[in-house]
């Protein structure tokens, strides 16, 4: 354990661990069970295309977020994209800026505009009374983002789109296995979408999915998702390839099977990166609604640099030099990065205070509560001498060498 600022990487200490710790490393699998299923594919001579595995991994996940249609796809942008297309959006989408970046690059890959809408602190996703004040006459929809896994105001984002006659579909990108007010997430709005990607708490490989319950919309997507064939339009003609495979969709379902561990396995980690943060001046784990469910697969903590006296990038700077790979998930937010930094000048002060506050620890079923316990003493050691750290560190770079070796 470090007790000096001098024990840190960072000051030419050695890094507290000796391979790097990440936040998205994917979760333990059983291989047995994966390799089984891999074996099956390759016997039943049927390898892609929407296959048995796949149509099981569509059942699978329209159960958990209880609806009647899931469409399985390559990965969740290009769920995205094909939501977009496929509902025949047009003009403007609002979405938060707080997001990861395919969530505005899939409306604008299908040539609208997203307009980013500030949020509410408390939830890091959309503010429902500034959604309404951002629509015009050219918003088509409103894509709500559940930010690490806590749901948007469902309720108030589906008045304002009722009461405007706007569409309402929600990025649920982080989002399998949570509810809102008892319902699963997958079911809000007309359609949502998940991501299986590697890193995800379900992961397919890569891998993504639109689930609704417009059986007209599934169907659309589907054959978009299938170059178009089947498609009931001669206007629709047209599609690309978006299907997942035999071999993600056994990886998908293997990883299902494992889903209820890995949830209670990242709930025992968050409850811990709490307790072990608990009474951190300027640090803290932003919460769930423990009434609901969640999957805790983002333990995310906010440094505040007035209190701490630490930059929140000074902070993974220090972690990484220890071989903590954390994320700034997300900084800088969309708005703030090109191309839709010079397209326009969105004033959204909670996403910018929020977004440079943030960053992602790494949790899932390959940390341990030692590797916790060792990140939570680099955070509290850095955090409670932020601003001494803060100074040393300025000197370092500014060259004065007899403050970086001294103790
Ligand atoms: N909407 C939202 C709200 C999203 O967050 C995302 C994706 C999407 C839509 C789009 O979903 P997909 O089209 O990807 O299905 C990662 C993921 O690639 C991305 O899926 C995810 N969100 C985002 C939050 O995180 P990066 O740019 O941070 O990836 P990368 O390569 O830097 O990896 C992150 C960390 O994970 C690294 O520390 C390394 C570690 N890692 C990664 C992989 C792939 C591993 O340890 N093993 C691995 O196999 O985006």
């Amino acid at each position: 354990m470090k007790r000096d600022l001098g024990d840190l990487a960072l000051f030419g200490g050695h890094a507290s661990f000796i391979q790097q710790i990440h936040v998205g490393r994917p979760n333990g699998i059983d291989r047995a069970r994966l390799f089984d299923r891999l074996s099956w594919a390759l016997d039943n001579q049927w390898l892609t295309n929407n296959g048995p595995l796949a149509r099981e991994f569509e059942e699978r996940v329209a159960d958990l977020a209880g609806v009647r249609n899931c469409v399985a796809i390559c990965n969740a942008t290009s769920a995205l994209q094909l939501l977009v297309h496929a509902a025949e959006l047009t003009g403007e989408v609002i979405m938060p800026s707080l997001t990861f970046a395919a969530t505005a690059h899939a409306v604008r890959w299908l040539g609208m505009e997203p307009v980013f809408c500030d949020i509410d602190p408390g939830t890091g996703c959309l503010d429902p009374e500034k959604v309404a004040a951002a629509i015009t006459p050219r918003t088509s929809a409103i894509f709500g983002v559940h930010l690490w896994g806590r749901p948007c105001d469902v309720d108030a984002l589906e008045k304002v789109a009722a009461d405007t006659s706007v569409r309402l579909f929600f990025d649920a990108a982080h989002a399998i296995g949570c509810t809102s007010q008892g319902r699963p997430v997958g079911g809000f709005g007309e359609a949502e979408v998940f991501s299986f990607h590697a890193t995800k708490v379900v992961n397919a490989f890569e891998g993504g999915a639109v689930v609704t319950d417009n059986d007209d919309l599934a169907h659309h997507i589907r054959s978009l998702a299938n170059f178009g064939f089947g498609l009931k339009s001669a206007n629709d003609a047209g599609g690309t390839n978006a299907k997942m495979s035999e071999a993600s969709a056994a990886m998908g379902l293997t990883s299902l099977d494992a889903f209820d561990d890995v949830v209670r396995q990242n709930r025992s980690n968050y409850e811990q990166y709490r307790a072990e943060l608990s009474g951190l001046p300027g640090v803290s784990v932003i919460d769930f609604d423990h009434e609901e469910l969640n999957n805790y697969q983002y333990v995310i903590i906010e440094v505040d640099e007035e209190i701490t006296g630490l930059p929140r990038d000074l902070l993974l700077a220090l972690l990484r030099a220890e071989n903590v790979v954390a994320q700034r998930y997300f900084s800088p937010p969309c708005h703030r990065m090109e191309p839709y930094r010079s397209r326009q000048d969105a004033h959204l002060p909670h996403t910018e205070e929020l977004s440079a506050r943030v960053l992602a620890l790494p949790t899932g079923s390959t940390i341990s509560r030692e590797d916790i316990r060792r990140v939570c003493n680099i955070v509290r050691l850095a955090a409670s001498r932020g601003s001494e750290l803060t100074a040393r560190w300025e000197q370092s770079r500014s060259g004065d060498q007899g403050l970086v070796s001294s103790g």
